[in-house]
């Protein structure tokens, strides 16, 4: 029996633009419960974790902004997402901005001994309070789920590390900053640039990026923000970057990795509906999800 499980995480506390909050609800609007209802025998939408309206935290000294807060909410995360896997059901995480993939992560990857993941992304998200150049955690989930940064993120769900380098593959790259670079270097980690993509093309880059996790990993995370693809496809999104992945190349993408049967977990981060275009970022993702889960025309 395959059950699909939704988790809304309404968490904007990772950034500083408003909006990303409503990413879960701008998702439902596009019809996900719909979209995915008949690629699985049940699809059960877990609703929202609360978060509140809480006053946002200033802490001058650490360079974290909203540390307590996103540690706080990203725990309860933790706890729904290890519930959902432990009741047999696929977690997709609705985000929000891409913090709350430490507590996704936390959820998910003590039920593996190899987690793989997947981080599609016009960024790294490899910073640390150290090397940040904004503070905002959503450029930092990465790196803290290799066991780097301040302990009340790293140590979420109560262990550390979540994932190891050799196990990370990271496509649509384009914005990486000087301590990103240096660590991606240091730890060995793949990466798939634009460059890349549009050397080899999308078909090798997933043909690749999947060999290189199938026979190392137990499961795969796919962690996908969507300012990995090009801004004229999502414009909803609080980074945006030019000359990113189109949109036919990532529908391509899920519907290989659909095929391949590695992906255990998924989340889709980052969109925003007050910077989007009628709605269209949510719609986009939404088409991806049914790709990733197998939808086929024919
Ligand atoms: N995201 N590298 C920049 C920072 O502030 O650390 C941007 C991070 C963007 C994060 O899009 O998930
Ligand atoms: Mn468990
Ligand atoms: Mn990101
Ligand atoms: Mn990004």
């Amino acid at each position: 029996m395959k059950k699909l499980a939704i988790i809304g995480m309404p968490m904007d506390l990772g950034q500083m633009r408003r909006g990303v909050d409503m990413g879960p609800s701008a998702i439902r609007y596009a019809g996900i419960n719909e979209r995915l209802k008949n690629l699985f025998d049940e699809v059960h939408d877990r609703g929202d974790i609360a978060i509140g309206r809480p006053e946002v935290e200033i802490d001058p000294e650490s360079n974290l902004r909203n540390l307590h807060l996103i540690a706080e909410k990203s725990e309860m995360l933790a706890k729904e997402v290890d519930q959902v896997i432990e009741a047999g059901s696929f977690p997709l995480v609705l985000g929000g901005d891409h913090s709350i993939a430490i507590g996704t992560l936390a959820g998910v990857a003590k039920h593996y001994n190899n987690l793989g993941v997947i981080w599609y992304d016009a960024h790294g998200d490899l910073n640390t309070a150290e090397t940040s150049p904004t503070g905002n955690i959503h450029g930092m989930p990465l790196a803290v789920s290799l066991g780097m940064g301040h302990p009340l993120l790293t140590n979420v769900g109560g262990y550390a590390p979540k994932v190891k380098p050799e196990n990370i593959v990271i496509i649509g790259a384009r914005s990486l900053d000087e301590g990103e670079r240096a660590l991606i270097k240091e730890k060995g980690i793949k990466v798939y640039t634009m460059h890349e993509i549009d050397r080899i093309g999308m078909t090798k880059v997933m043909e690749e990026a999947i060999s290189y996790l199938k026979g190392n990993t137990d499961g795969v995370h796919l962690s996908l923000d969507l300012d990995g693809l090009d801004p004229n496809d999502a414009p909803g999104v609080g980074t945006p970057v030019l000359g990113g992945i189109s949109y036919r190349e990532s529908h391509l993408a899920m519907e290989m990795l659909a095929e391949s049967e590695i992906i255990t977990s998924a989340e889709f981060v980052e969109v925003n509906p007050i910077l989007d275009d009628k709605n269209k970022t949510a719609t986009v993702a939404v088409a991806l999800m049914g790709s990733l889960f197998g939808e086929k025309l024919l």
